[in-house]
């Protein structure tokens, strides 16, 4: 069962990556085991906010099971596409896949489609314990509810700098009423027809819809005639604690577009993991989270047991216009479903930029036993202007001018194997722009391209990005949750809201001592964040906003690190485009 470990250790010794070698060398465990789950995804009615709505599923549920493991176990999913007329591909958000960069489920980079009707195999080792997820990552088709939480534990016997009594997952999404196409097909036209905010947020895939006016101000004009929540739509239970227990609360969220605040009345929580990495401890009575990221808090059962709690989900970053979703954490002997006695708390004002950024600055270190050592100077550095443009008369997103278009022969393939013209690979991508006389405080001016190119990058090289937020078209500046696939990353520093990132002045502001490591980093409203990352594991990677209607937009980019070195290709991931032979 060790067997698969051997090829790690080569391959990490043939990049001179030592930290590498010695992860896959702790986690070398006699016991490993194979998980096997075999997953049918079909449209089905689902009533996840007590509206009844088309959602993707596994196995007829939205959101899917959770997948739980060990450090070094191999995990082996099993998909077939039931869609009929749609295409999938599911991501393993958060693990690295090191010698699997096949099986990363990212349509257009490292696989082509599963077609409907067929079937197809994902084989990978979760090399490091953590939070994690699962999602779809074709086209729109996260936001139709296909996701999970995938949950690596440490082997028995290996401590984790925390004690706990027991674990629960927190799934967070947000939901909407229109389908993936009218989403899709709406951020497309000409002129853009926006998906709007969602119409509920969801706790575990449960929620509530009431229009946020309505409930804001029941007797408002329209609310008599506006849908009310459906008799018996409640919110649900989050979990039942016993008194004096902690809980290690796995929090996640996949919102497709908002950024959330989450809290549980009367409690504060102690902020001890981020994206499967362990953080110094941070207090917080409310934990700001940012779509693709997972956080593990620990929540003690300390307060009055003989009522219930609420656990919120509040929009913040954009314009509120969706209620907030609420969930009951009981404590032992209630009745779970017993409404609290206290109003629903209302959250944090949407448009307070600072507590945000200063929690993102409070998280970013690592615990002091778990620092990895940040390789002192980049080989490379990379300034991405983050920017809003119109090309062709559409509305997209773009990075240093350059909008992402997924090819139709996966990457992964057209380079391995040297299929000429299935990219563009004429001209590089910009590793810059003219961060001197770029304004980031006015929507830009000039247009953009659409283009599927590759930053290629060395081999075990070190990679500094910087990303650059500016105000978009609409003169406002949004919240970025930018996810790095086959990799973690340093979390160097934050810059100040409207304060431009000047690479002779703000590199000395990054943190080289304790960095905490993530693949998740919010790049906040006129602010800029700053990473580093080894280049380390052959294959080709999306580097992206995780916001689904930004991706779509065009908002990544694609890295390539020794592709050379990656083994013989399956069959299975080709098929389309130039892969057909
Ligand atoms: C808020 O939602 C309501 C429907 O609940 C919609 O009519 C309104 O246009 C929305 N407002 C904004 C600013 O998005
Ligand atoms: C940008 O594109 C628009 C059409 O979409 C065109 O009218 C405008 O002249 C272009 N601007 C520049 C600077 O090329
Ligand atoms: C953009 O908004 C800022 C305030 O945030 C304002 O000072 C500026 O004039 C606006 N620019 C345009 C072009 O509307
Ligand atoms: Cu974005």
């Amino acid at each position: 069962m060790s067997a698969p470990r051997q090829p790690l250790c080569k391959l990490a010794t043939a990049v001179h990556h030592l930290l590498l070698c010695s992860l896959a060398a702790l986690s070398v465990s006699a016991d490993a085991k194979v998980h096997h789950h075999t997953w049918d995804i079909a449209y089905h009615y689902k009533s996840l906010d007590c509206v009844n709505k088309l959602a993707v599923t596994i196995n007829g549920e939205s959101p899917g099971p959770t997948i739980r493991a060990t450090q070094g176990d191999t995990v082996v999913v099993t998909v077939r596409n039931s869609l009929e007329t749609e295409n999938t591909g599911i991501h393993w958000h958060g693990i690295r896949q090191v010698g699997s960069p096949w099986a990363d489920g990212t349509v257009g980079v490292t696989q082509c489609p599963i077609l409907p009707g067929d079937t197809f195999t994902y084989r990978f080792v979760v090399d490091r314990p953590g939070t994690y997820f699962y999602h779809a990552h074709y086209g729109m088709q996260r936001v139709a509810g296909l996701d999970g939480m995938l949950v690596v534990s440490v082997p028995d016997g290996v401590a984790e700098p925390f004690a706990y009594d027991e674990d629960r997952t927190v799934l967070l999404m947000d939901w909407w009423h229109k389908s993936v196409y009218e989403q899709a097909v709406g951020l497309a036209s000409d002129p853009l027809v926006f998906v709007g905010e969602p119409q509920s947020l969801l706790i575990n895939g449960r929620g509530v819809f009431e229009p946020f006016h309505c409930s804001r101000a029941p007797s408002a004009s329209g609310c008599s005639s506006a849908p009310r929540p459906a008799a018996g739509c409640a919110p649900p239970a989050l979990f039942t604690a016993v008194p004096g227990k902690t809980y290690r609360l796995r929090v996640g969220s996949l919102t497709s577009l908002s950024a959330l605040n989450f809290a549980i009345e009367g409690h504060s929580m102690t902020v001890v993991e981020a994206d499967g990495h362990y953080v110094r401890p941070v207090v917080v009575d409310s934990l700001y989270i940012y779509s693709g990221e997972s956080y593990s808090v620990l929540l003690t059962a300390d307060q009055d047991p003989s009522r219930n709690y609420w656990a919120a989900s509040h929009v913040v970053a954009r314009e509120r216009n969706t209620t907030s979703a609420m969930a009951i954490l009981s404590y032992a002997g209630n009745d779970p479903r017993a409404p609290p006695p206290t109003p629903r708390p209302e959250g944090p004002a949407w448009d307070d930029a600072r507590p945000r950024l200063e929690q993102s600055r409070s998280l970013a270190v690592a615990h002091p036993d778990h620092v990895v050592p940040v390789p002192p100077r980049p080989d490379r550095a990379l300034l991405l202007l983050n920017t809003q443009n119109r090309i062709g008369g559409h509305i997209r997103w773009a990075i240093n001018g350059v909008s992402l278009a997924f090819p139709a022969t996966p990457y992964l393939v057209s380079i391995k194997r040297g299929l000429r013209g299935a990219y563009d690979d004429q001209r590089p991508p910009p590793d810059t722009y003219d961060y001197r006389s770029y304004d980031i405080a006015s929507p830009p001016t000039a247009n953009g391209t659409v283009a599927s190119k590759v930053y290629r990058l060395a081999l075990g090289s070190v990679v500094d990005v910087v990303l650059q937020n500016t105000v978009a078209l609409n003169n406002k500046s949004e919240t970025h949750p930018w996810h790095l696939h086959g990799h973690d990353f340093w979390v160097l520093a934050y810059g100040d809201d409207g304060k431009k990132f000047d690479p002779e002045r703000d590199t000395n502001k990054f943190n080289l001592r304790d960095p905490v490591m993530k693949n998740t980093v919010a790049l906040h409203p006129r602010g800029w964040t700053a990473v580093r990352f080894v280049a380390d594991n052959p294959g080709v990677w999306l580097f992206h906003c995780h916001i689904e209607a930004h991706v779509y937009m065009g908002m990544g980019l694609v890295f390539e690190e020794g592709v050379d070195k990656v083994g013989r290709l399956p069959k299975s991931i080709m098929g389309c485009g130039r892969s057909r032979t």
